[in-house]
């Protein structure tokens, strides 16, 4: 009799971007599915590696600069924060504008509970609406929010993750989501010495490595996947063209496994696309920004201009010439 096997229940939506990623012309998965709960540990681990700058530098720059926030958007503002906000940053934002309420939005219901339980801790009296919803859609903030000045706050270079045509996407619906006149913080990474980025993506002590295969044991676990972990290695490319770093998984000998019953082969060389890290020069963020109709209000970014903290304020659409 064959030996029972526990496997963890799959995603339909998983095993769908798995199997089409898989067969596509040039294989990618999307990064999404990097982050189960031993990639978003392995994540964790990453912001503290020496080689990773952005989280330090992003963090740097928000205690050096949020009371000039503060200062620009006034107090008293709702602050909306897109994306779980139980990281270190959001205490510190939120120290500086003392906001009137704090509206936490994140498509996981566990992520959320945990932030909100994490800063209602460190701001007893600070009132805290939680949004479970993908916001990448615009949403309806509730209502005891919508009277008040709202500041968008988009930390962790997560724009970074998407291709230009989906960050575009994505700041409309913040846009529509805060309406026009509402504020936006975001962090961008720079585009700077291709050694330091692929450093930051392929660190020493292998973390990256690690959380880029990760997704392979996952397809395993979860999907009844027979791929050979070892005969893939993580690579970190710059595409300069592109402006980013790309991860892959690239196979050291020909190999073949299944998938949900379904085979595949890679050559030795061949590889799968599982992230994209864009970068953005000075003129890059504001384009980017203003295709989504935000205006540049102040910009903010640490002595080796490695990392950019962005205010922008949602404009009132006007008639061009
Ligand atoms: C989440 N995101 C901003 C990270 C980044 O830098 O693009 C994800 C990451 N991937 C590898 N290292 C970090």
């Amino acid at each position: 009799m064959e030996p029972s096997r526990t496997v963890a229940a799959a995603d339909p939506a998983f095993r769908a971007d798995v199997l089409a990623g898989l067969a596509a012309p040039i294989p990618a998965v999307p990064a999404r599915w990097l982050y189960d709960r031993r990639g978003s540990e392995l994540f964790e681990a990453i912001t503290d590696l020496p080689e990773y700058y952005l989280t330090r530098t992003e963090r740097a720059l928000l205690e050096r600069h949020s009371p000039d926030v503060a200062q620009i958007v006034g107090k008293d503002d709702a602050v909306v924060e897109f994306g779980s906000g139980s990281s270190a940053k959001t205490p510190i934002l939120l120290r500086a504008v003392e906001p009137s309420a704090y509206v936490p939005i994140d498509i996981s219901g566990d992520f959320l509970r945990d932030s909100v339980d994490a800063l209602a801790g460190q701001f007893p009296h600070l009132p805290i609406h939680p949004v479970e919803a993908d916001f990448m859609h615009p949403i309806t903030l509730p209502s005891a929010v919508s009277a008040l000045p709202k500041l968008g706050f988009f930390p962790g270079s997560t724009i970074g993750n998407m291709v230009a045509r989906t960050a575009v996407d994505l700041l409309r619906a913040m846009k529509d989501t805060l309406g026009v006149g509402a504020w936006l913080l975001i962090g961008m990474d720079r585009i700077k010495d291709t050694d330091m980025l692929i450093r930051a993506y392929d660190d020493a002590a292998g973390v990256t490595a690690e959380f880029n295969l990760n997704l392979l044991r996952r397809i395993n676990a979860e999907l009844d996947g027979t791929i050979p972990v070892d005969a893939f290695r993580h690579r970190a490319i710059w595409n300069d063209r592109m402006s980013r770093i790309e991860m892959h998984l690239e196979a050291t000998d020909d190999v073949a496994f299944t998938v949900s019953g379904t085979p595949f082969s890679f050559r030795a060389g061949e590889t799968i696309h599982t992230e994209n890290s864009h970068k953005y020069g000075l003129r890059d963020a504001r384009l980017l920004l203003r295709a989504a109709g935000w205006g540049l209000c102040q910009e903010w970014t640490d002595e080796a201009d490695s990392f950019a903290l962005i205010l922008a304020e949602a404009e009132a659409p006007r008639f061009a010439p």
